[in-house]
This record gives C-alpha cells, structure tokens and sequence, in this order.
C-alpha cells in the first residue's frame, strides 16, 4: 500500500529488510526519547512559571554569570547516563551487524567485481575486462556484484537509495560494497556526501538487466 504522504522512497534489494529493521528501531527509541524529554520541558514550564509580576526566583535559581548552587544528589545523573549507555551499546550492536553485512562480501566465486572511481561530479565505473564506463552502471539481475569504492578528488558518497545501499568515497582509501539485484529495473545513483557546487547533479543509473539483455549489452561493448 502507498503511504498517504511519500515521505519515504521504496525499498527493494538485499539489504532492504535489514535497513528498514534498522532504521525503525532508531525512529522507535527516537520518539520515545523525544516524547520524554518535551513532556519534562512541558511539565517543568507549568511548574515553575512565575505567579505574577512580584513573584521572585527561588534562592537556588541560576544566575547569568553565577557557579550554579548544588542540589541533590549525584544518583539520578548517574542512573540518566547507564541507561544512556546501555541504549547506545544496544543499538551499536545492531549497527556493526548492519555494517558488516554491507562490507563483508559473500565468498561467491561468480562475483561481478567493479571498480568505483568517484570524482567532482560523476561515477566511474571499470568493470573485469577493462572497459569503463560513466554514470550509469549497468549489472546482471541474481548476481553477486562487489564494488570497490574510491574517490580521486574529494570525499564522496556513493548511494542508491530504492537498494538502501550507500557507502563512502574516500581518496587514498577502497571502501567495499556488494548487492545482488533481485529483479530487473533502473535505481537512481546518487552522490551523498556534499562536495562541491555541483553535488546535486553527481547522479547516474543503476541498470539492472536480465542475464540475456546483460550480455547484449556486454557483446555491443557497454
Ligand atoms: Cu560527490
């Protein structure tokens, strides 16, 4: 079913599910904290809000300018910050998992391997036998295609939101990304990383073709 408002793009691929689990627990916990914390700024609004015009501040109200007066003690800080702590690590570890995944390529001896060259303002891609091709990256459909992902001016960020896939573009460093199409279709290519005055047009196509159309496309030469 659509969404009544498009907020979001469509997922497919791979690594969609996992994204999407991903992305849903950090939306949960981040209403959840929100509500927390605006209820508190709401509550202690109506709590503390002056009478009148002749009401003055409590003796311990902070002052501009003042060391603020202690009060309290140091439990409920300390309480705050495990509990912060163990929600952080929690979903750490959910984000490691989420990397690996994305950067440990399946031992598939059949891997399509493409190198990724990023610069100001394009893709290229290299694929095995040599040829090159710009901004638009064409591969097999069921394949396993493992891209090797450089930069050779800037940082970048090479992304295929339907696919959920992003991965940085880093000069001097390979960054490794793979996917599989799981069913023929174009996917817009798109540069993540703000880097430079063209960033919004660094985009391109991923075509994913059917294994006989892939080789058409191979044997006309890309
Ligand atoms: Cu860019």
């Amino acid at each position: 079913m659509d969404p009544l408002i498009p907020l979001r793009l469509p997922v497919t691929g791979l690594h969609g599910p996992v994204y999407e689990q991903l992305f849903a627990l950090y939306l949960g916990i981040g209403i959840v904290a929100a509500l927390l914390v605006f209820s508190l700024m709401a509550y202690l609004i109506h709590r503390y809000r002056a009478a009148g015009p002749s009401d003055v501040d409590p003796p311990d109200a902070p002052r501009a300018g003042a060391a603020p007066i202690e009060r309290g003690d140091c439990r409920v800080p300390l309480v705050l910050a495990l509990l912060v702590t163990l929600v952080l690590f929690s979903v750490s570890l959910g984000t490691f998992d989420t990397i690996a995944l994305y950067h440990d390529e399946p031992n598939d001896p059949d891997a399509l391997r493409i190198d990724v060259v990023a610069y100001r303002y394009g893709f290229s891609y290299t694929y095995p036998d040599g040829s090159v091709v710009v901004d638009n990256l064409t591969v097999p459909v069921d394949r396993t295609v493992v891209l090797k992902i450089t930069s050779t001016d800037v940082f970048h960020n090479f992304a295929v939101p339907e696919l959920r896939l992003k991965a940085d573009a880093i000069p001097g460093h390979t960054t490794m990304l793979w996917f599989k199409g799981d069913s023929p279709g174009t996917h817009r290519i798109q540069c993540m990383e703000l880097c430079g005055t063209d960033h919004g047009a660094m985009v391109g196509s991923l075509r994913i073709l059917s294994a006989p159309e892939y080789d058409q496309w191979v044997a006309r030469g890309g």
